[in-house]
């Protein structure tokens, strides 16, 4: 088999401590028979590097470059997260354009494409994650590398009517084709990319086919995102036992337990989630000193402006809620902005008889898988899924609301607080059957399964 070369704005490097962030989690077991993985350091130094350092490791190599502060500016927190981001988030109103830091993204994928042509060999497959990448296949193609190189995109893709609003929209879905294959992580981004390629490229995709463009095949296709769900259910058996486990359980004193485990982002839905909590207290009073509401929203991008007012903006709801509500011995709703240990979190929401994922739009959401597989199968939790997260094509047998209506993730959060032990038996079977179908192994397989079958650039059939 070829060497995987991954591609990504981060690398989980070991001795810095993996942080939270789906791609992390994702693919960190899975390269056990060697790849080469390179993305930025997180260092800032003078200049962006155009050659990579490498830290070997003997099973997974990586390969880093570190950026100019102008270059992370303008790349990550511009182009990237205050374009890219929000746009393809159905959030055009939070999108701030500007000619620096497209310039910015260029020349950062530029400096990636530099810095990886000089570690490849001829039959790497190359594979490319996310939209801060989206021009590395062409930046590649430039400097003379031919080997096939696919892309996955972990977020959502939006149809042309909100793609239009994109300067260089035309051109990004251009980057996209450069590639052998395009991955996404749900059926309706795929329908909405090729909405957008019908109307900016007039490309018609015949199902299951590979559209063609400029003389070669493109493969565009669903590989939704899974989670080792059976390590994690053991992960989250034990560590309800733990210490951490131990002090959780004894300081909800037999309340019911509801929880959110979201990066701090505006994606995810909090201010809504928070409202619909505090109508939960304000219509069912039965609830009132009954229940508890864990939201641990670990602090995500806190150099972009729409962050920082994201997180004032939580932290003025809770206090609110909290204000209101809470009685000398019963805080309703704990708040906490830090990033909890996996194993910790394995065992919360274990504890919890309620998991809340109400994205506003999400391109998978593994947390709702991974409370699901934390739950304890003789007495589990029910899961509250928004239907604009990527999960809820499959997880059906969540209870979906619509993020955009606090009052209906209210009276969610009331029938799974009430709901019989059978019903959340049976529910919770069938996602559990679900969640372990795809896991974060099968995921990497079949991508690179379809990238290994493609023809290379110069049109050859591949022998694998
Ligand atoms: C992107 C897409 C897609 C969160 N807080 C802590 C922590 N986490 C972990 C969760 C989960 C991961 O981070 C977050 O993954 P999500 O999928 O929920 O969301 P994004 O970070 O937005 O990821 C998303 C994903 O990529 C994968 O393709 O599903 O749609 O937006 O694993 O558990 N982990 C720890 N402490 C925390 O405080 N240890």
């Amino acid at each position: 088999m070829a060497r995987v070369v991954i591609v990504s704005n981060r690398v989980p490097l070991p001795s810095k401590g993996a942080k939270a962030g789906g791609l992390t989690v994702a693919l960190k077991d899975v390269f056990k028979q060697g790849a080469l993985w390179l993305g930025w350091s997180g260092e800032l130094a003078a200049e962006t590097a155009t050659s990579a350092k490498i830290h070997a490791t003997g099973k997974l190599d990586f390969a880093t470059i570190d950026l100019s502060e102008q270059d992370y500016r303008r790349f990550y927190v511009g182009f990237a997260n205050s374009v890219l981001w929000p746009l393809l988030h159905f959030q055009p109103g939070l999108l701030e354009f500007d000619r620096e830091d497209f310039e910015g993204y260029l020349s950062v994928n530029r400096a990636y494409a530099k810095a990886l042509a000089e570690l490849l060999r001829p039959d790497d497959l190359i594979w490319v994650h996310d939209y801060h990448l989206i021009p590395l296949a062409e930046a590649l193609r430039a400097l003379g590398v031919k080997n096939r190189i696919g892309f996955f995109l972990h977020v959502p893709f939006v149809p042309a009517s909100v793609f239009s609003i994109l300067p260089s929209a035309e051109w990004l879905l251009r980057m996209m084709l450069a590639y052998d294959v395009v991955g996404f992580q749900a059926r309706q981004h795929l329908h909405d990319f090729e909405d957008c390629l019908r109307n900016f490229l007039n490309i018609a995709r015949q199902s299951g086919e590979p559209i063609w463009f400029e003389g070669r095949p493109v493969i565009v296709d669903t590989f939704p995102i899974g989670i080792d769900s059976r390590a994690f259910a053991r992960q989250a058996k034990k560590a309800a036992g733990s210490i951490a486990g131990h002090r959780l359980f004894e300081s909800i004193a037999g309340r019911s337990f509801m929880i959110g485990v979201d990066r701090l982002d505006y994606s995810k839905g909090l201010p809504n989630r928070f409202e619909a909590f505090g109508y939960l207290l304000d219509r069912f009073p039965e609830h009132r000193m009954h229940v508890t509401y864990l939201q641990i929203a670990a602090r995500s991008r806190e150099d972009v402006t729409e962050y920082q007012r994201l997180k004032h903006e939580l932290d003025r709801l809770s206090g609110e809620i909290n204000g209101r509500y809470a009685d000398f011995d019963w805080q309703p709703l704990r708040y906490m902005t830090r990033a909890v240990s996996r194993a910790n979190l394995a065992g919360f929401h274990r504890q919890a008889r309620v998991g809340l994922v109400t994205p506003l739009r999400d391109g998978m959401n593994l947390v709702a898988k991974e409370y699901v597989a934390a739950q304890d199968p003789e007495d589990p939790g029910v899961l509250v899924l928004s239907r604009l997260a990527g999960a809820a094509e499959d997880l059906t047998e969540a209870i979906i609301i619509n993020p955009y209506d606090p009052e209906e993730i209210t009276e969610a959060m009331h029938a799974a607080l009430i709901m019989p032990l059978d019903e959340r038996k049976d529910r919770h079977e069938k996602l559990f059957e679900k969640i372990c179908r795809t896991t974060a192994a099968s995921y990497c397989r079949d991508f690179l399964n379809a990238l290994a079958g493609t023809a290379t650039s110069t049109g050859m059939p591949t022998s694998q």
